[in-house]
This record gives structure tokens, sequence and C-alpha cells, in this order.
């Protein structure tokens, strides 16, 4: 998978990229992961990505020009070649323009999932008050929110949505650690973990977990699942 980011801030993409097991799942060119910097796209002496919004109203508002011309630039796509703009210029069927804003769809994991099939995704980070319209009237880009709360800008949003994909392509995570076996694939939360010391100031690993009959630690791993599910989280019940 390629995963192009459009964002101001491409230093965050890249520490990202190299971190973690999102660094290794790059370093084995599982991914590749492309910040494109908007501003290289400016061709003022401020190099000015944003401007103040007409009819007034607090906040800057990210210009059409810069955003056009990065994303024009990650799909090869040539003003001369047509008469219109970017618009015209459809993405194939692997490939995905999305844009980061607190107004898009929630992420939640069957998106990430759905995301993990495509060949390339291009995420589109903002920042300030918003986008100038013609970037959705002109890009039609899908819109996806991380959540009901706003952040400065796209970037952390980006990387939350990457990460979740990341981890779902194939060679990603070890067989060690497998993407099913946990909180919300299952629909579930995740049952309660313990590793080595068996007796931690006085508390011992539940006894069923050290008896190896798996049967047994399957059904009680399930239903600890199932009482912090009721217990935490009884919306993911009710599907
Ligand atoms: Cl995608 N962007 C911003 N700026 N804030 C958010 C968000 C995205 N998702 C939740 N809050």
């Amino acid at each position: 998978m390629r995963i192009d980011v459009l964002t101001l801030f491409p230093a965050l993409i890249d520490a990202f990229a190299e971190t973690s097991i999102v660094g290794r799942a790059c370093a084995a060119d599982l991914v590749s992961i492309v910040p494109t910097d908007i501003r290289d796209f400016t061709y003022d002496n401020h190099r000015s990505v944003d401007d103040k919004p007409f009819g007034g109203g607090p906040g800057m508002v990210m210009s059409c020009g810069p955003v056009f011309e990065a994303f024009e630039h990650v799909v090869g796509w040539n003003p001369s070649d047509s008469a219109g703009d970017a618009g015209e210029c459809k993405l194939d069927a692997g490939s995905e323009l999305i844009m980061l804003t607190p107004q898009g769809e929630t992420f939640d994991q069957s998106l990430a999932k759905e995301l993990a099939q495509r060949q390339r995704l291009i995420l589109l980070c903002g920042h300030y008050e918003g986008f100038d319209e013609r970037i959705r009237d002109g890009l039609s880009p899908r819109e996806i929110s991380i959540g009901d709360y706003v952040l400065t800008g796209g970037e952390l949003a980006a990387m939350v949505l990457m990460d979740a994909v990341i981890r779902m392509l194939p060679g990603v995570l070890g067989n060690e650690m497998s993407a099913d076996d946990e909180s919300f694939s299952s629909g579930l939360l995740e049952y309660p973990q313990y590793t080595r010391p068996r007796e931690f100031r006085g508390h011992s690993v539940p006894e069923v977990l050290l008896s190896g009959d798996h049967a047994k630690i399957l059904e009680w791993r399930r239903a600890k699942s199932l009482e912090r599910t009721k217990k935490r989280r009884p919306d993911l019940l009710k599907d």
C-alpha cells in the first residue's frame, strides 16, 4: 500500500513513518508513507496556505490553490492535459482521497478494515478554521473524523487512521500478535491479560489461566470480555 499525506507538517509524518511497528512495516516495504508539503505549492513570499474568510468571521481558511496543486502533484495530473481541473482527474479504483475533518464520518474498526483493502490512500490534512468549500466541490474527497472533539489540525487524525489501517496489512503484525483476537474485531472489549510473576504484591493470576485447559481458558476469556463490554460499552452489544 502507498499512503500520500498532504500536510503542512511533513516532519510529523516522517517521525511516525520511522517509529515502532509502522516504522518496521515501512522498512519492509509493506507500506510506503509519502508526505507532501502543501506549502511547497505556494508562490508568494510568505508561502501562504490560508486566507481570511469571505463574509468575515474568526480564523483563517485553507486556500484552494496549494491544496489542488499538491493533489495534482501526487497523482501526476498535468493541467495542460485537460481544460478542467483535478476534479476531472478520476482516481483509479484502488485509490481513495480522504480529507481529515471533524465534519466527516466517524472512523472505526470496520472503516479501517475497508481502507486496508486499497492500493493507495491520499490523506489531506487541514488546519485553521477549515477548507475553502471548493476543495470539497472540486476533489470530492471522502471526509473522515476520528471523534467528537476538535484538534488543531488533521495530522494526528491522519496518523490515527494510518496506524489502524497499517496494522491490518498482511505481514505487519508478527504471528505472535493477531489483528483479530482483540477489542472491537470481535465486537467485544478485550479480556484481562496477565504475565509473570504469578504473584505480585499479594495479587495472583486467576487460576484458570495456569490450568493448561485451553477450552476452559477460552470460555473464561469470552465471559470476561462480555462482562467488561456490558459494564463499559453496553452500546457495542446492541448490534
Ligand atoms: Cl480529522 N481533524 C480535526 N482538526 N479535528 C478532529 C478530527 C479531524 N477528528 C476529530 N477531531
